[in-house]
């Protein structure tokens, strides 16, 4: 690798050099719009309102994540931070208008980096369509530093009423109707385009493994296998969640060899076949240490287990999810408790907060077995 290489990482668990960490200033609550409706639960207190969030919260979530990359710096990791913009303003394309925007809290949601790739997600909120621009100024440094950088942009999604399915257009389809829903892989999102958001990937070397959800559709699948060539793109799902957006909370490769998967959200055994011919192993994870999410968050107590593994003996762990801290412990590993759960309204936990740029190691085929 030259000198200059800046980005560089191919799993989640290889030593984290360098990342982004999110900014709360200015997030807003989105206006409604199909695809988000569909995920911001049915008794959630977000239901009917829209707008900046209050400067206490923003104030609040800020100190957290300054926090954290303080401690992150301190071990030797650097750490970039995104420009946020003005996320109150009205957006619109020639096919749709947006009251409001979303924020740049959760960096994952957006860049998927693999290798010397970095890849802007094609989204699928309207409100989140622009959200890219907060990372262009930092992605457009990485690649004047680094000759092998590759920056990429998945083709922008119209994103009109053709992408959203109206069956998900109620507040009242109830939890049972919602999990048969994701049983028969029926979502939000229609086939209309690709779509998707790269918090629902998860790398492992040669292989990635995407979600198909509310987020990300088959097309968008399809299109990731079409893009990333050198690699084997699977398709996984997991019947049991009724609001299945991004992998992070549900399937969490902690090293080589191991996965923590949300008990509630297990992965099919049809599906466990590729880790399990290659020796690794799934376990459940820990439960969540809360009965709720924090006030105006749309992420479920999940978030427990949104780690951040900073190597594969280190992983850092929300401070209040105890039981989650005590499991990965027992598995051997350093656990660093980090405080967040009051970021966790701005768009999720450590992982979701973070995007990496460097990572120490190479491509390696994890699963020659497929
Ligand atoms: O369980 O609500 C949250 C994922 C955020 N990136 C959940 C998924």
């Amino acid at each position: 690798m030259s000198e200059k290489t800046v980005v560089n990482s191919w799993n989640e668990w290889d030593p984290l050099k360098h990342v982004i960490v999110g900014k709360a200033d200015g997030t807003c609550i989105p206006a409604p719009e199909p695809a988000l409706d569909a995920k911001v639960p049915e008794d959630s207190d977000m239901r009917g309102q829209f707008g900046p969030r209050t400067k206490d919260t923003v104030d609040k979530a800020n100190e957290l994540l300054d926090n954290f990359s303080n401690m992150l710096e301190k071990r030797g990791i650097k750490v970039d931070r995104p420009d946020p913009i003005d996320f109150s303003q009205k957006t619109s394309t020639p096919d749709w208008e947006a009251e409001t925007m979303f924020g740049c809290m959760p960096p994952r949601d957006v860049l998927l980096t693999v290798g010397s790739e970095i890849l802007e997600a094609t989204m699928s909120y309207r409100c989140r369509w622009f959200e890219y621009l907060c990372y262009r100024p930092l992605l457009q440094k990485y690649y004047n530093e680094d000759p092998n950088m590759r920056h990429e942009s998945a083709p922008k999604p119209r994103l009109t009423d053709a992408d959203y399915r109206k069956d998900y257009l109620s507040d009242k389809i109830g939890i049972q109707k919602r999990l048969e829903w994701t049983e028969d892989k029926f979502f939000v999102t229609t086939e209309e385009e690709p779509l998707f958001d790269a918090a629902d990937v998860l790398r492992f070397g040669k292989d990635l493994v995407v979600q198909h959800g509310f987020t990300t559709n088959l097309k968008g699948i399809d299109w990731l296998k079409r893009h990333f060539k050198d690699h084997r793109v699977h398709a996984v799902n997991f019947p049991g969640d009724p609001y299945p957006i991004h992998i992070d909370a549900t399937f969490t490769p902690i090293k080589e060899g191991l996965i923590i998967n949300n008990p509630q959200r297990r992965l099919p055994k049809e599906q466990r076949k590729l880790f399990e011919n290659n020796g690794w192993e799934i376990i459940d994870s820990a439960q969540p240490a809360h009965n709720e999410p924090p006030p105006l968050c749309y992420s479920s107590t999940w978030l427990s287990m949104n780690v951040l593994v900073l190597d594969p003996k280190t992983v850092c762990v929300e401070k209040s999810e105890v039981y989650q801290a005590e499991q990965l412990d027992k598995l051997g590993m350093e656990v660093i408790p980090v405080e967040l759960r009051d970021a966790y309204a701005f768009g999720g936990g450590l992982h979701c907060c973070t995007a990496d740029v460097y990572r120490e190691g190479e491509l390696k085929d994890y699963f020659p077995k497929q």
